[in-house]
């Protein structure tokens, strides 16, 4: 058996279009959109020789996937390593790198620790911490909103409401980019971040210890799963390792992902001002247009098919959430920022079994930043091109600099 990229190297029916490009390749993560058009037009499943892997951009088809875990597995990575065949970089994750019957248990654990119960408890401290934050830049009036407002916020409330001692921000923003990036082939993005891998990896390890996490906070609530005998306590301590790598830089990229949408349309931000009820819908419309985590995969675990096409078992299928999120098939006008659509089965945050099990405290830190502003600021102007940050998994910015108008 070949091996390519950390799995077997597919030998694609004659049925299965081939796309001949590399989706990992730096311009085309900094600028998805033709690469979008060009997945979704080739096929509802399309070979793609440059990694050897099939994948799925229509709506339809990513849906499909993720929601048959049974058929496509995730305990055998959801990058482009095949657990199976290759050693992964790190102990897989418990609740993303795994499927029932432990993941069913260990997500149970997790769902009580970032319940909407929890997500609503945090709601006043965030909305505090949001107005204080605001009030500082806008003295400024200039700022970089990924430096200043996507990385400050959640590094600053997120590790609090976990009960962590000692904050390292940087190590914390690091730590989710470079599981992300992880997750793509061995190209110069997976090298750098597995290179720089063990100093914040060590950081990660001590800073989920018991000992280190104080009582009342979301981590002592995990360790609470090992009191009750549903994990060991090993595993709670891999638990909280996931609310390190899915819960910080994931906000973070969302968070800059709405506030470029925001910038960008200037009548949404007037009508976010006018009616901060439509705060919900504005944060699913970003995060359908712009989803902070573009691409998982899945692992074929027996021979299959999609939409009629065979599928060989071991074959890795690329899932194009970001790229779903923008299928005409499913939305109307697709690319444009609608504060008010309710974009109803976007893929922003997956779906089916593995559905992002912290969103609600995401929307809570999201929410909070966004009511804080349009209290206060008249208008938030781009002062600058938006720069983004190439990442085999994610979509985030790296730089977005903005202008704000103080109401
Ligand atoms: C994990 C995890 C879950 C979701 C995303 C992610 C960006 C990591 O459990 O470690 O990386």
């Amino acid at each position: 058996m070949k091996i390519i990229e950390g799995h077997a190297a597919i030998d694609p029916h004659p049925s299965i279009p081939v796309l001949e490009l590399d989706p990992f390749d730096e311009g085309i993560l900094r600028d998805p959109f033709d690469y979008y058009t060009a997945l979704r037009e080739a096929g509802p499943v399309v070979f793609i020789p440059s990694c050897s892997v099939l994948a799925v951009g229509r709506h339809e088809e990513v849906r499909m996937a993720f929601s048959d875990h049974r058929r496509f597995v995730s305990s055998r990575g959801v990058g482009l390593n095949d657990f199976k065949l290759e050693k992964p970089w790190r102990q897989p994750s418990l609740i993303l790198e795994s499927d029932p019957p432990v993941h069913t248990r260990v997500r149970a654990v997790m769902a009580r620790a970032l319940s909407p119960k929890v997500a609503l408890g945090l709601r006043e401290t965030f909305r505090e911490e949001a107005d204080e934050l605001v009030d500082n830049l806008l003295e400024r009036g200039r700022i970089d909103a990924v430096h200043d407002i996507a990385e400050q916020f959640p590094t600053t409330v997120f590790p609090k409401a976990v009960g962590m001692q000692d904050v390292n921000r940087r190590h914390l923003v690091d730590y989710g980019a470079i599981a992300a990036n992880a997750f793509g082939p061995d190209n110069a993005l997976r090298r750098d971040a597995l290179a720089r891998a063990p100093e914040v990896v060590s950081w990660v390890t001590a800073a989920c210890a018991r000992d280190r996490l104080a009582p009342g906070g979301i981590g002592m609530a995990v360790y609470e799963g090992a009191d009750a005998g549903e994990v060991s306590e090993e595993e709670a301590m891999l638990l909280v390792r996931s609310l390190f790598s899915a819960g910080v830089d994931t906000t973070v990229t969302g968070m800059g992902n709405v506030l470029w949408c925001l910038s960008r349309n200037p009548e949404a931000w007037q009508r976010l001002r006018a009616e901060p009820d439509l705060v919900r819908p504005c944060i699913d419309e970003a995060v359908r247009i712009a989803a902070p985590i573009h691409t998982f995969a899945r692992t074929a675990n027996e021979e299959t098919e999609i939409a009629g096409h065979p599928v060989p078992e071991g074959a890795k299928i690329l899932c194009g959430l970001g790229c779903a999120n923008l299928d005409p098939r499913k939305w109307e006008d697709p690319e444009t920022f609608r504060i008010d659509r309710r974009p109803g089965g976007h893929l922003g945050f997956g779906t089916g079994i593995h559905g992002c099990v912290g969103q609600h405290i995401a929307r809570a830190e999201i929410e909070a930043v966004l009511l804080a502003l349009a209290a206060r600021v008249a208008a938030i102007e781009p002062d600058g091109d938006a720069v983004w940050r190439p990442n085999n998994a994610m979509r985030a910015l790296d730089n977005l600099p903005l202008r704000l108008v103080p109401a």
